[in-house]
């Protein structure tokens, strides 16, 4: 199926500042979903809102657009009433980790079968400007205009510590690369969640100087390092931590506890078991290797 199949073009142009990376996430995401041959009807999407939750209703996938922070509780139902389909979840740094914080880790926890994509732009895009648990030290907001005094989440260390078994982290500089991850995650079985750096240049660049779109995204190439190159045993040193300045490419598949293993057959009316799982969509093995250190 052509990309442009996967669109609503009915609703463009997208409400998307110029030089905003959530438009090169949707790109990514439907990217990976064509290579992996899914079709719409196969796919549900459910967003929260904010500016990156938008993107459920460019997609021409079953999709819905429900309350802020709560979109990975509609997922859950969703997953649970027909678990044959793909639950996407594209979530801002807001949405995912300051009201849907207690959703996100649980959900997690609950190691459930769905994706969810946090667009971590380091502020509240769509409500001006506020700082987000995502924002760190030092960052300029609207709420914070002497700059924030405490520190991010690390999503990636969060979600595998929670239980999510394929964790990735990348940028919307590296595109490509974050289509593969996620490709790899809708087809993880299990709660897979690839953060993405992306770009908010209307309120977090301006109030934090950090230049243009084109600037900030450049930046995301010069102040992260790939944990597959020869430089992830520096890694810590060149990009100082967590934050702006963090690895780009984190992922931890991790095997699957008994427990949460989908069960098949019949009537087994679990997430994942009542119908058998087409090949392409069933995790790989390398998802199931030995985790990896994030460095
Ligand atoms: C219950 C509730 N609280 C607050 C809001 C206001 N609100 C809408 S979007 C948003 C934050 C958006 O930030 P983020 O999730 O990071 O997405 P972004 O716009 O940056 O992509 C807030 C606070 C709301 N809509 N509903
Ligand atoms: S306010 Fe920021 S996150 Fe929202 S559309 Fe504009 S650039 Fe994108
Ligand atoms: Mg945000």
């Amino acid at each position: 199926m052509a990309i442009r199949d996967y669109i609503r073009e009915r609703f463009f142009p997208h409400i998307w500042c110029p030089g905003c990376g959530h438009g090169m996430v949707l790109n990514a995401m439907l990217h990976g979903i064509e290579k992996m041959g899914l079709a719409k009807n196969e796919i549900v999407m459910v967003s929260g809102i904010g500016c990156s939750a938008r993107i459920a209703g460019y997609v021409d996938f079953h999709s819905m657009h429900t309350l802020h922070g709560r979109a990975l509780a509609f997922a859950t139902g969703v997953k649970m009433s027909r678990p044959e389909l793909n639950v996407i979840v594209p979530m801002g740094d807001g949405d995912a980790l300051a009201i849907g914080g207690n959703h996100f880790i649980h959900a997690a926890r609950r190691n459930i079968d769905m994706t969810a994509l946090v667009m971590n732009n380091r502020i509240y895009g769509m409500t001006g400007g506020q700082f987000s648990p995502l924002s760190g030290y030092g960052t300029q907001a609207s709420t914070a205009p002497y700059s924030t005094i405490d520190h991010g989440f690390d999503i990636v260390s969060m979600a595998t510590a929670a239980g999510a078994t394929f964790v990735a982290r990348s940028t919307t500089y590296h595109v490509r690369e974050l289509s593969g991850y996620i490709r790899r995650a809708i087809a993880h079985e299990g709660f897979s969640v690839v953060e993405i750096l992306t770009q908010c240049p209307t309120y977090f660049g301006r109030q934090n100087r950090a230049g243009s779109a084109v600037e900030m995204l450049e930046s995301y190439k010069d102040r992260t390092v790939s944990l597959d190159s020869e430089n992830a045993e520096a890694a810590g040193d060149k990009t100082g931590g967590w934050g702006f300045e963090s690895l780009h490419s984190c992922h931890h598949p991790l095997p699957r506890s008994p427990a949460c293993a989908p069960r098949r057959g019949a009537g087994a009316a679990t997430l994942a078991g009542k119908r058998s799982w087409p090949k392409r969509l069933r995790g790989n093995s390398s998802d199931r290797c030995a985790r990896k250190s994030p460095g």
